[in-house]
């Protein structure tokens, strides 16, 4: 069986025994995503969690694309260790991984159904949801972290998430992905015209395609789930990740060469369905949404040191790193300026204009 095959015949099983079971996980998924192998462990938990489910009130399924060792899956366990310390075990959380549940449009649609509860995707496939939040995947946007943070925690990233109410998501809290970076397997890219022919995986959301475009690569969407047979069989030559995710995800394993392009800083946004939230008690609802705010000051100080600390894994490993001047950043800015600005005029102007203000106010 293909391993495309074998990741689609997967997720359908899953999906399936999702609806199937409701409220309540009695099944172990058993998924493998990429190279990634299921872990027997993962199976043993899974039965440890059906005694813990059968006794909670509620169950959370929270599913991301990203494997157990990457910092968004410890702020997975962290969310669970605190949500069922404070609910004294009413609320039971089962974790997954690696795309078990599917990739990350799919388990939005799942919390839309209500067959899922808790998933933490990048904004970008969010952008095809409600597409303002498009905005958050302007290249060059954010200066650096600390200034993501204050906006994205501050009172015009609530109004981002309030808007997801209308699709049945809510969204209780911002962590991150972090800074993207290129990497690819056949040449070291240095400057913008290095880009020229290059067949970029990116995420399924049309700014990224075109920004791509306009720096002259040829970019292709693809799901997290199948990025690495996607690069393993040579089907496109590149793709753009944070550090943390480009070596934990054995992506050296495939790629030659490491660019630090940090062309987009990439938050993540827990959602939760908001038919499920609905259903929850006043009390457990603080609970949650106080769980996915702690769980995700956790997660960017893990994710951080992470991102600081894999480039030179990267490196020895074998890649071959290439440092993007000041000079050569600005201008791949410069070239995909005109994407940016014709996506801004599709926004909710006054949005876009608060974004804009919050970040010069984050930098004064
Ligand atoms: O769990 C989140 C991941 O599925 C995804 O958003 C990671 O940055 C990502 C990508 O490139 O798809």
């Amino acid at each position: 069986m293909s391993k495309k095959f074998e990741m689609f015949f997967v997720s359908m099983v899953m999906m399936f025994l999702l609806a199937a079971c409701g409220g309540n996980n009695e099944e172990s998924p058993e998924a493998n995503n990429n190279d990634t192998e299921v872990k027997e462990e993962n199976a043993e938990a899974n039965g440890a969690n059906e005694e813990a489910a059968a006794d909670a009130e509620f169950t959370i399924r929270a599913g991301i694309g990203l494997n157990n060792e990457h910092p968004q899956y410890k702020g997975l366990e962290k969310f669970k260790e605190i949500v069922e310390e404070e609910t004294d075990g009413a609320i039971h959380v089962e974790t997954y991984h690696s795309g078990q549940l599917g990739d990350d449009r799919t388990m939005m649609e799942a919390l839309q159904l209500g067959s899922q509860e808790v998933t933490v995707p990048s904004t970008a496939p969010i952008a095809n949801f409600v597409s303002d939040f498009s905005i958050f995947d302007f290249p060059f946007l954010f200066p650096n972290s600390e200034v993501a943070d204050e906006v994205l925690d501050g009172e015009v990233g609530q109004k981002f998430l309030d808007k997801l109410d209308d699709q049945n998501l809510k969204g209780l809290a911002y962590w991150e992905n972090g800074f993207r970076d290129l990497t690819n397997s056949e040449k070291e890219v240095a400057s913008v015209d290095d880009f020229e022919g290059l067949t970029i995986r990116t995420m399924e959301n049309d700014l990224h395609l075109d920004a791509f475009r306009a720096m002259g690569a040829n970019p292709t969407p693809m799901a997290f789930t199948e990025l690495f047979t996607a690069l393993q069989q040579g089907t496109v030559d590149g793709q753009e990740n944070p550090f943390a995710t480009i070596y934990l995800e054995g992506f050296y394993e495939v790629q030659d060469y490491v660019s630090d392009t940090h062309h987009i800083y990439s938050p993540f946004v827990f959602l939760m369905s908001k038919s499920f939230y609905d259903t929850l008690p006043e009390d457990y609802q603080e609970v949650v949404d106080n769980a996915a705010l702690e769980a995700g000051k956790y997660q960017r100080e893990l994710n951080r040191e992470a991102n600081d600390e894999y480039l030179d894994s990267l490196v020895e490993e074998g890649m071959t790193f290439t440092e993007i001047s000041d000079e050569a950043r600005e201008e791949m800015r410069l070239a995909i300026e005109p994407v940016v600005e014709e996506y801004a005029a599709e926004l909710d102007q006054d949005l876009v204009n608060e974004v804009y203000q919050a970040i010069e106010d984050a930098q004064k």
